[in-house]
């Protein structure tokens, strides 16, 4: 990596401990992914993004910052980034997916919190990752309720906004959803001091729909026979798509589909012919969270899809570009957005219809149906998504897990069953 110490010290970071994270980050992402055999070649800027991960992307938001723009640190696939976009502002993912922040979390929040939060929180407490420092303001939601408190924790440090998410969705409910999103764009306006137009909001309508298109055509090479990219691959472009800029985002997922779509018309696959095909549903799998991707496919089957925030819920359903006012754009994103299955709603059957629908798409042999340890929302829904995958004979096994290595081999054994059930 180039050397950054004088940015993460301006940031006021913590050098001591982040070398540490430098580290120990390497060397997993060389056991994972450098390890992975016919592996495109359009992953070569996923592994250099990796091997920069501190340094590239947040020295071009500090450039924006220099130039006057804004940058918003957000947790959830239901904050509109359009509207930080047309501001001219820069949205950026925050969520942490690493166990070296947790200790850091636990500090303030009880332990029986998800580590996805206590990551979150450690991660800006501990002073050891540059995008929690840089963000001039945090988006938070009101999704579950560790991250409504979390909200309150962080907003002694940072300014903070929260979007009020509807619970049901009801036409109320995305009435409701229409209004916040005008609330953020008075935030947002307020923030940056630039005004939202209908012509700027098109625009970054486009640019987000773009990516989205860019990562659906991904995951559409992924439903081949012969799978031509590994569902870890997959993931990494997934997690990096949070906080990349969207056009580049888009323009290297094409480039990587171009190839994968080469690679099907070979019948080129990186798995053997007859490998058990796996979906992954459930909580989110933030950066550098790559278990139970890991385990699977070091098992001898191939993670072929992901029903979660870090796969296609964070892409699926287009906003629609034809709207020719403000008020129009903003019912539009209203009405993609709340199209979105998180288990935070109820009912959530539209939810389990997107499991069985992506089960028949992609073909898959069972599902692995997880969720990060203390999340009430997933491990609770988890039963109905038994049962409808039960009345379709569709093989299911539930996980849930967190961010230490701790229950890797205790996976790794329950993994390996289900597989060799799958099997027989
Ligand atoms: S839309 S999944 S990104 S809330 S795992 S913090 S729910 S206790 S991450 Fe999520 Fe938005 Fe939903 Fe997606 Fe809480 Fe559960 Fe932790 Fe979660």
């Amino acid at each position: 990596m180039a050397d950054y110490r004088e940015m993460w010290s301006n940031l006021d970071m913590d050098l001591e401990k982040h070398d540490v994270l430098c580290q120990v980050l390497p060397e997993v992402f060389g056991e994972v992914y450098l390890s992975q055999q016919k592996r495109p070649r359009g992953m070569d800027f996923y592994d250099f993004v990796v091997s920069e991960i501190h340094g590239v992307r947040p020295a071009e938001l500090i450039e924006h910052q220099k130039s006057g723009g804004k940058v918003f640190g957000t947790f959830c696939v239901y904050v509109p980034d359009e509207i930080v976009f047309a501001a001219g502002g820069i949205a950026t993912g925050l969520c942490g997916g690493s166990q070296f922040w947790v200790a850091a979390g636990e500090k303030v929040l009880p332990p029986n919190t998800c580590p996805l939060i206590k990551a979150s929180v450690g991660a800006r407490l501990d002073k050891t990752c540059p995008f929690f420092r840089i963000a001039d303001m945090f988006v938070g939601e009101t999704t579950c309720d560790g991250k409504k408190k979390a909200w309150e924790i962080l907003a002694s440090e940072v300014p903070m906004h929260v979007i009020d998410i509807p619970q049901m969705k009801r036409a109320q409910d995305v009435n409701a959803f229409e209004r916040e999103i005008h609330s953020f764009i008075k935030v947002v306006e307020d923030f940056t001091g630039s005004k939202i137009s209908a012509d700027s909001l098109g625009e970054s309508i486009k640019l987000i729909n773009n990516k989205r298109k860019a990562l659906q055509r991904l995951y559409e090479a992924r439903k081949a026979a012969a799978v031509p990219i590994s569902g870890k691959d997959a993931l990494l472009v997934t997690q990096i798509a949070f906080y990349d800029d969207p056009s580049r985002c888009a323009q290297m997922a094409n480039q990587l589909s171009e190839e994968l779509e080469e690679r099907i018309s070979r019948k080129e696959g990186v798995f053997p012919e007859d490998t058990l095909r796996i979906m992954i549903s459930g909580t989110p799998m933030a950066i550098p969270n790559w278990k139970l991707h890991h385990i699977v496919e070091t098992s001898g089957a191939a993670v072929v899809v992901e029903e979660s925030c870090t796969g296609t819920r964070y892409f699926e359903n287009l906003v629609d570009e034809t709207a020719p006012t403000l008020e129009r754009q903003v019912r539009a994103l209203a009405e993609r957005y709340m199209k979105t299955n998180c288990a935070c709603f109820t009912p959530n059957s539209a939810r389990i219809d997107d499991i069985l629908r992506l089960a028949e798409e992609y073909k898959v042999d069972g599902i692995i149906d997880t969720n990060l340890q203390f999340c009430n929302l997933y491990s609770t829904e988890s039963h109905l998504v038994k049962q409808a995958l039960a009345e379709k004979n569709i093989p299911v096994l539930h996980l849930e897990t967190d961010y230490s290595e701790q229950d890797f081999e205790q996976l790794r054994t329950r993994v390996q069953a289900f597989l060799e059930m799958l099997r027989e």
